[in-house]
């Protein structure tokens, strides 16, 4: 029996990796965000897809949390040169994969295709599946200069912008990637990890076909809060909760996800939320959920199985 795992980046490559350990990781199958996904210097970029593919194969590189460890800087440092665009920095092994990946659907191959055969070679025993094989594109609209692209958002500005507005652009007509509503309906257990509510988890429920299959399966969804004691663990979930009129925290998690799960695990220093957890009608397992080191990793992978009833 499988379980299925939706994904954004670092928060669910760390739950991934320590789900592997408790469980056969060929029973593991993650659903990842493909909507931070992005052109640059003409190649395809694929950040969270590559950033689990990376842990998982133990290669993420452990400054970042993004990118491959021993990285060297050579081609961005030609690129700077030329003047051309650097804010976005591809590491040279790093950019094998993208290099590949560029081609492969430059030849016609789906993302979904591609993505098996980076995996296989990476020697992962886990299945990632993009969310769909269509582009799917965040676009942030920020105060005082109009709509962006994510990355423009994230990276060059920092998300250290006032956000008015998030759309998922493609996400209306996108159908869900080969296997990835199979695998919802299939799994065991479902996990929604503890990635960015709005912006990694968002734009995979954005698309019709895998919310209903979400939907479906709700009795059986635990979603894990991203949200520790009002701060986002990694990244500016918490900030953009805020300004988009949800409330950050935990609980705010546990309404976004109300339709979608019937369990979420909190933090246990938020334990004094477990109320108004349940107001939203989503049953509170409170737990550690900190992945600081690999024996608290596998008590929140082991608490996040344990969790649904
Ligand atoms: N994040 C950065 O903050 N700066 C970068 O230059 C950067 C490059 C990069 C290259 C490949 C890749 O797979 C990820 C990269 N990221 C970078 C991380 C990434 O853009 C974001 O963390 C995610 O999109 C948010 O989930």
């Amino acid at each position: 029996m499988s379980i299925c795992v939706l994904s954004g980046g670092v928060g669910a490559a760390k739950l991934l990796s320590a789900l592997s350990g408790v469980v056969d990781p060929g029973d593991l199958v993650a659903v990842v965000n493909i909507a931070d996904d992005t052109i640059l210097q003409g190649l395809y970029v694929s950040p969270d897809l590559d950033t689990v593919t990376y842990t998982l194969a133990g290669e993420i590189n452990p400054q970042t949390g993004w990118g491959l460890r021993d990285e060297s800087w050579q081609a961005m440092t030609t690129v700077e040169r030329y003047g051309g665009t650097s804010w976005f920095r591809l590491g040279d092994r790093d950019l094998g994969t993208h290099l590949y990946r560029t081609q492969r659907l430059a030849e016609g191959a789906a993302l979904s295709t591609v993505t098996s055969e980076i995996t296989r070679a990476w020697g992962l025993e886990q299945t990632l599946l993009p969310a769909s094989d269509a582009r799917v594109e965040t676009r942030v609209t920020v105060v005082d200069e109009g709509e962006i692209g994510f990355q423009e958002y994230f990276v060059r500005r920092r998300h250290d912008v006032v956000v008015t507005d998030v759309r998922f652009v493609g996400a209306e007509t996108a159908l869900p990637a080969p296997g990835v509503v199979d695998a919802i309906r299939t799994a065991e257990r479902v996990i929604i990890a503890p990635s960015n509510p709005i912006v990694s988890i968002g734009p995979m429920l954005a698309i019709a076909g895998l919310r209903s299959a979400i939907v479906d399966r709700r009795a059986d969804v635990v979603a894990v809060s991203g949200i520790v004691g009002g701060k986002a663990l990694k990244g500016p979930a918490d900030r953009l909760m805020r300004e988009l009129g949800h409330e950050p925290t935990a609980a705010g998690v546990a309404a976004i996800y109300a339709p979608l799960a019937a369990t979420i695990v909190i933090d246990t220093v938020d334990a004094e939320l477990e109320t108004a957890v349940a107001a939203t009608g989503v049953t509170p397992v409170v737990a550690d959920t900190i992945m600081s080191d690999p024996a608290r990793s596998e008590q929140v992978a082991r608490s996040v199985l344990e969790a649904s009833p």
